[in-house]
């Protein structure tokens, strides 16, 4: 091979591995724009002996499914989250502005937390780019 084509198939393999790195980029951007915000009703989940209801709380790529949960005013509420897609976007989670909570992959993390009166409490990321809410009425 000559040096000008030595030169020429450099360039086309930069070229391969940038494109390579576009469709990466496009493709995670497509994952989030197929999110569906997934809301849960009043009813969701189960209710202990003591009226704290327990909600499961899948942790994926494309965020917390469910990402909104309606609660009653002032319920209380134990929030099982489960990191179910190996995302470090959810590999920790904050409820209601408290300290981050790590959430091991495929192991349930339970954070109980009492609704407000009205209005809302979110819970997001360690990063704060996830985000899901409890939502009192509606
Ligand atoms: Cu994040």
């Amino acid at each position: 091979m000559t040096p000008a084509a030595v030169g020429g198939t450099l360039r086309a393999m930069k070229f391969a591995v940038v494109a390579l790195a576009l469709c990466a980029v496009v493709a995670c951007k497509k994952a989030e724009s197929t999110k569906k915000n997934t809301a849960a009703p009043v009813t969701a989940g189960t209710v202990a002996p003591d009226g704290t209801r327990a909600i499961p709380v899948a942790v994926k790529k494309v965020g917390y499914e469910p990402d909104a949960i309606t609660a009653k005013p002032g319920e209380k509420l134990k929030l099982v989250f489960t990191r179910i897609e190996d995302t470090e976007c959810g590999a920790q989670v904050k409820v209601d502005g408290g300290k981050a909570v790590d959430l091991p992959m495929n192991q349930p993390v339970e954070i109980s937390v009492t609704a407000p009166a009205s209005g809302k409490l979110t819970f997001v990321c360690g990063m704060d780019m996830m985000q899901g809410a409890i939502i009192v009425g509606s």
